[in-house]
């Protein structure tokens, strides 16, 4: 591969399944799999089915495209393997071989543009970012790549530029900044939205300040999680707070997210924050009991390292590391999104912190799938958020800071519950 830019091969399978040939979601299916199996990174996917028989589609991979042509009356399928970099197509090949039960094949391997014919021009990346930010005028933005995040049914998703501002696999997760023209930069993590410029202030608004005003004096905080530095931006907004904690465990968020959203990484050299990248559920095990007035939990979804962030254990505790009259918040999931996931935290939170001490707050976030999210609550000898009544002082707070989303009738709101979400909490 040293002397040429790209490989090609190109396929013929014949005296496949002509069932599978006609089969467009199998075969897209099949097709982004032979991609992933030969460790492409894939971009995006298109495929058509032709009536009354065929099938069309591509595969976008950042390593480049796999295509085919499918003629299931022949049994046959026209297949191009295009690869660059160090991706091997043969592992493709024979993956797709197998998928559509090809008695016969034949290929043609090339190499495409021999370096030795070229001439290397390398241009300022400056310029390249100058014309990112022309695409975001949508008279001008003409590419279609989208970034989804979704479960086996359900998905959302969000056209992006196709500019990567950052992409590290870290130890624990792949962190992307990428930039969508509707919602501006964005950070990623894996396959999941976590926060972006245009709506972030609905999810780190409400996941500090209901929390903040039903305590009514914290002064002693733990963030865990929160790397992109929203949660502790709106905490350290409130003038009586001494001291917040935050732990991360992935540097590499903190680092994006410095660079390249420092609208929401805005108070990491606050002099009231002490930062720690390290695990977060260590340290609420190792916390002095009764320090804290609040723990806030902004982790991400239980799979990779938020994972131990839904367990029993870490939730006991929290609850020992906080001051009686504190109050945890915890990112709840969807109760339309991970039905199981929202039930199971708060049946995990009224184990630990009683049955009426568990309560569930809703909020609106256009990014994240279906848009229903929640924060579930831990009280510990706390009021309930919603018998909090000095509303004089939320609208006053609200004003001077400029809040877009929190206000006093949304901090009662957001824990009035549509009778599915009750029923769902109720085990019904
Ligand atoms: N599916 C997204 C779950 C939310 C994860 N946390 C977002 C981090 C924002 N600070």
């Amino acid at each position: 591969m040293s002397n040429a830019l790209g490989n090609h091969i190109l396929v013929e399978f014949m005296g496949c399944d002509p069932h599978i040939m006609n089969d467009v979601s199998s075969i897209e299916r099949d097709m982004v799999d032979a991609a992933l199996k030969a460790g492409a990174t894939v971009i995006n996917s298109t495929f058509h089915h032709f009536s009354p028989y065929g099938v069309s589609g591509v595969v976008v991979i950042q390593e480049s495209h796999l295509a085919i042509h499918t003629w299931p009356e022949y049994g046959y399928a026209a297949v191009d393997l295009f690869t660059c970099g160090e991706m091997d197509a043969w592992i493709s090949f024979d993956y797709l071989k197998e998928c559509f039960g090809a008695k016969n094949y034949s290929a043609l391997e090339m190499k495409r543009g021999a370096v030795q014919l070229l001439t290397r021009n390398d241009f300022d990346i400056s310029s390249m970012r100058q014309k990112a930010a022309e695409w975001t005028n949508p008279e001008m933005y003409t590419r279609n790549v989208w970034f989804t995040d979704k479960d086996d049914n359900q998905a959302l998703s969000l056209r992006y530029t196709g500019e990567v501002f950052f992409d590290v696999q870290s130890p624990f997760q792949r962190v992307r900044i990428l930039e969508s023209p509707k919602y501006g930069k964005m950070l990623t993590l894996d396959d999941m939205f976590m926060t972006t410029e245009k709506d972030e202030f609905h999810y780190h608004e409400m996941i500090s300040h209901p929390a903040m005003f039903t305590h009514g004096a914290a002064k002693n905080i733990l963030v865990i999680g929160g790397g992109d530095g929203g949660t502790v931006r709106e905490v350290l907004k409130h003038e009586g707070v001494e001291k917040v904690t935050m732990v991360e465990i992935d540097g590499a968020v903190i680092d994006a997210c410095k660079e390249f959203l420092p609208s929401i990484a805005a108070s990491f050299d606050h002099p009231k924050l002490e930062l720690i990248v390290g695990d977060g559920i260590a340290h609420a095990k190792e916390a002095a009991p009764e320090s804290y007035d609040i723990i806030i939990v902004d982790g991400s979804d239980p799979v990779g390292p938020a994972e131990g962030l839904f367990s029993v254990e870490f939730y006991r505790n929290c609850y020992n590391a906080l001051k009686p009259g504190g109050i945890l918040v915890a990112q709840g999931e969807s109760p339309k999104f991970n039905e199981h996931a929202f039930t199971e935290l708060n049946v995990t939170l009224q184990h630990i912190f009683g049955k009426e001490n568990a309560p569930v707050s809703l909020f609106f976030v256009p990014t994240y799938p279906t848009g229903m999210w929640s924060f579930q609550y831990g009280l510990k000898d706390a009021k309930h958020p919603k018998t909090v009544n000095d509303m004089t002082s939320i609208d006053a707070f609200v004003a001077e800071k400029g809040l877009k989303y929190y206000n006093s009738d949304i901090h009662t709101a957001t824990f009035a519950l549509p009778n599915f979400v009750k029923s769902l909490l109720n085990g019904k």
